[in-house]
């Protein structure tokens, strides 16, 4: 499965590292909301859903985490371990955020308003809802 990821370009000076991050440039959707996930536990999974819209950029900050990414058929993990890498996920991926490390600051830009109704928790409802799209093509 193709999964999309960014490398950020860090304004580096000897200050030290900056990245900025404009909608539609460094990322394709224009962002609504900002997240951060911190002080995440060891052993947690958090995720365990795909979203009917939302589009998503995840970036660790701080620390690490790894992401077990499902479009319905394959399946793929990635790591966040770096400030400048940005991970696109698109609403119809099943997600999970896993082996958090004790400092990880995974921050998310998200392309909607937080909306309960958008989300997908169910797993057979997802593999539905996957098969519904392709059968529309
Ligand atoms: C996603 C992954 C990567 C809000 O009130 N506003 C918000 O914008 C968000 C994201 C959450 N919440 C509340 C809802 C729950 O009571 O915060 C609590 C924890 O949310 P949730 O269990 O959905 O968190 P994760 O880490 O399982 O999932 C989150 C996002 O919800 C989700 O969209 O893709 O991070």
């Amino acid at each position: 499965m193709e999964v999309k990821t960014y490398t950020f370009t860090p304004h580096g000076d000897d200050r030290g590292q900056l990245i900025a991050l404009e909608e539609y440039k460094d990322f394709p959707f224009s962002v609504k909301r900002v997240y951060y996930i911190y002080d995440t536990l060891a052993g947690v999974v958090r995720g365990h859903h795909a979203h009917k819209c939302l589009k998503q950029i995840l970036i660790c900050v701080h620390g690490s985490c790894k992401i077990h990414l499902d479009d319905g058929h394959d399946t793929a993990e990635v790591l966040l371990d770096t400030p400048n890498k940005g991970l696109f996920i698109a609403n119809d991926m099943w997600r999970e955020m896993y082996d958090f490390s004790p400092d990880a600051v995974l921050m998310v830009l998200a392309s909607e308003l937080y909306d309960e109704s958008d989300y997908i928790r169910d797993y057979d409802e997802f593999k539905k809802f996957v098969a519904s799209k392709e059968s529309e093509k």
